[in-house]
This record gives structure tokens, C-alpha cells and sequence, in this order.
């Protein structure tokens, strides 16, 4: 593919969708952008990408976007709103959804879209901020083999692990089942430090055991550092947490499948976000179980 020829459009200058562009930048696409807060877009024009007006803006001429936004009602708005993706989507050209969405959205989009002619891809990712910026996110993809291979090269810019999960739909339900086990693991997490801080046990030594024994994991690292550095920028924020783990239930309950333990875990993130921490790490849990258990985070 010669990049310089291939036109790539990008909404959603986020947490993620921000580093995400830059890196398809950097990969040598031509690119524009767009996001609702403009100024957002304002590193990414300094580096040379091209200031879209509105999405419909951005969809012009593209032959691939890039759209990373929050959930299911911002991507129906940046699609099909007034001055939305749709009415400016050329033929042939492809949607590449990278937000964590319902299936049903992406039935829907992909359904509106075929009609007039335009392909659509979920693609939800697996990592964070750090990896995002690296160009190292684990991504699902969903859609028709065909549209896969011909975005793989856009895709490889922004992730260093892509899976081809299957038709539409089946990507998004496996990364929502993912979440569940982020979750779930961020709670566990939470119980075990508070039943040990509570019997006076060391950090340094909770961490130790739980780093060689059987239960290792990137994740308990993760949480292991905002305990060690609270108070850094949110790599996932707790809200988007809570959206996925809804969208999961639904899910569940129209599939009729028992989720219980992820039921549970939802209380706690809904007591934290109406706690006022739905905008910060989604290891907020932590915190919240230290003060239910009455121990300190530190210490
Ligand atoms: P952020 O940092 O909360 O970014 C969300 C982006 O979505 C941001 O660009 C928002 O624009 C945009 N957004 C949200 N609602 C709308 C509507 N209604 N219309 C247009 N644009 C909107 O999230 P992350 O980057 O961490 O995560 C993005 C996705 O990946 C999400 O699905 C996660 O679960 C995983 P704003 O800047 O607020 O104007």
C-alpha cells in the first residue's frame, strides 16, 4: 500500500483516540481529524494532520476512519448526526470502529452504512494510554475478512498484536467479556490488599507473594502502581469501566447467560461514580474497598 495515497480520517482525540492518530501519522497516512473539543486536535495539527471543520469534514475523500469515542451514543452521533461521518463517506470507503461498543451498534452502523456503499470494521483495543502512544495495542477485529486485509496496514499502525475474531458483532462481545475479567481482577485485587493491610501486612511483602506465586499478572502490576504512584493521569477511566460492564449485562441478559460475579463487581463501580470518581482510574476501586475496610491506602 502506498501510504502517502491512502487518505485516513480520525474522530475521537481522547485518552487513547489522541495517541492512536498520531502514530497513524507518524506511520506516513495523509490524516485528518476531528473531535466535539476542538482544541484537542491541537498537538496533532501541529504535527501535521489536517484540521477537519465537522466529521462530515473528515469523511471526505478518506478511504479509511478511524473513529475512537466514548460509547454507543457518540458513535451514533459522529456516524449518522447532523454533520456526521455518513453524509460525507465515499464509496468503498471504510469505517474502522475502535471504541468498546455494543454489538448492536455495530449491527446497526454496519447495516446503515452498507447501504450506501461503505464497509464497516469494529475494531475495539486491549491495553492502555502507554501502549496506545507505543503503537502496541492488542485489537479485535470484527467484519468481513476481505475489509480486514485491506485496513490490516492503517490497523498495524496502531496495534502490535491484531486478532481477526470473526463477523460483526463477535469482536465486541469478546472485548466486553475481556472487561469483565479486568474488572473482576481489579476487584479481587481490592480484597486482597484490604484483608492484608488490615492484619498489618506490608505492601512490599503482598505485592512479593502475589508477584511469584501462581497469580502474577500485567494487571495486578498495573494495580500494584496506583497504589505505589497514586494520583497520575487516568489510563481507563472508571466510567468507561461502568459503561462496559452495562453493556456486558445487557448482553448477558439477552444471551440468557449468568454473569454473577460481574453483577457484584457493578455495584461497586456504580457506587464509586456516584462518588464523583467515575473521571479518575478505574482503579479508584482500590481506594473505595481501603475505605470501606477502614484501612489506609498507605502506609
Ligand atoms: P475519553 O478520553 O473519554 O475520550 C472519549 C472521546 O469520545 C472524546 O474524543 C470525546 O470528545 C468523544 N465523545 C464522547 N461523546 C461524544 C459525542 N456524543 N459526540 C462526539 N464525540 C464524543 O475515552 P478513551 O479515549 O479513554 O476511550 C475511548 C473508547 O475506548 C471508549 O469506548 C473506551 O471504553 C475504550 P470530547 O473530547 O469529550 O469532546
Amino acid at each position: 500500500m502506498a501510504k502517502k495515497r491512502v487518505k485516513v480520517g480520525f474522530v475521537g482525540l481522547g485518552l487513547m483516540g489522541a495517541p492512536m492518530a498520531a502514530n497513524v501519522l507518524k506511520a506516513g497516512f495523509p490524516l485528518r481529524v476531528w473531535n466535539r473539543t476542538a482544541d484537542k486536535a491541537e498537538p496533532l495539527v501541529a504535527a501535521g494532520a489536517g484540521r477537519a471543520a465537522t466529521a462530515t469534514d473528515v469523511a471526505r475523500g478518506a478511504d479509511f476512519v478511524v473513529v475512537m469515542v466514548a460509547d454507543d451514543t457518540a458513535i451514533d452521533s459522529v456516524l449518522f448526526g447532523e454533520n456526521g461521518l455518513s453524509r460525507g463517506l465515499k464509496r468503498g470507503a471504510v469505517l474502522i470502529n475502535c471504541s468498546t461498543t455494543s454489538p448492536a451498534i455495530s449491527y446497526r452502523a454496519a447495516t446503515a452504512l452498507r447501504s450506501i456503499s461503505v464497509r464497516y470494521l469494529e475494531a475495539p483495543v486491549m491495553r492502555s494510554v502507554q501502549a496506545a502512544r507505543d503503537g502496541k495495542l492488542q485489537m479485535l477485529v470484527g467484519g468481513s475478512r476481505e475489509d480486514f486485509a485491506k485496513a490490516e496496514p492503517v490497523l498495524k499502525a496502531m496495534a502490535s498484536d491484531i486478532h481477526y475474531i470473526g463477523e460483526i458483532g463477535k469482536a465486541s462481545t469478546l472485548k466486553l467479556a475481556l472487561n469483565l475479567v479486568v474488572a473482576a481482577m481489579t476487584q479481587t485485587f481490592a480484597e486482597y490488599f484490604v484483608m492484608a493491610r488490615k492484619t498489618g501486612i506490608p505492601f512490599e511483602t503482598m505485592m512479593e507473594v502475589l508477584k511469584v506465586g501462581p497469580l502474577d499478572s500485567q494487571l495486578f502490576r498495573y494495580a500494584e502502581q496506583t497504589v505505589v504512584n497514586p494520583g497520575g493521569r487516568p489510563s481507563f477511566y472508571l466510567k468507561h469501566m461502568l459503561k462496559d460492564v452495562n453493556l456486558a449485562m445487557d448482553l448477558a441478559r439477552q444471551m440468557d447467560v449468568p454473569i454473577p460475579l460481574t453483577s457484584e463487581v457493578r455495584q461497586m463501580l456504580v457506587a464509586a461514580k456516584n462518588l464523583s470518581r467515575g473521571d479518575e482510574d478505574f482503579a479508584a476501586l482500590i481506594d473505595l474497598m481501603a475505605g470501606w475496610a477502614g484501612v489506609p491506602m498507605r502506609g
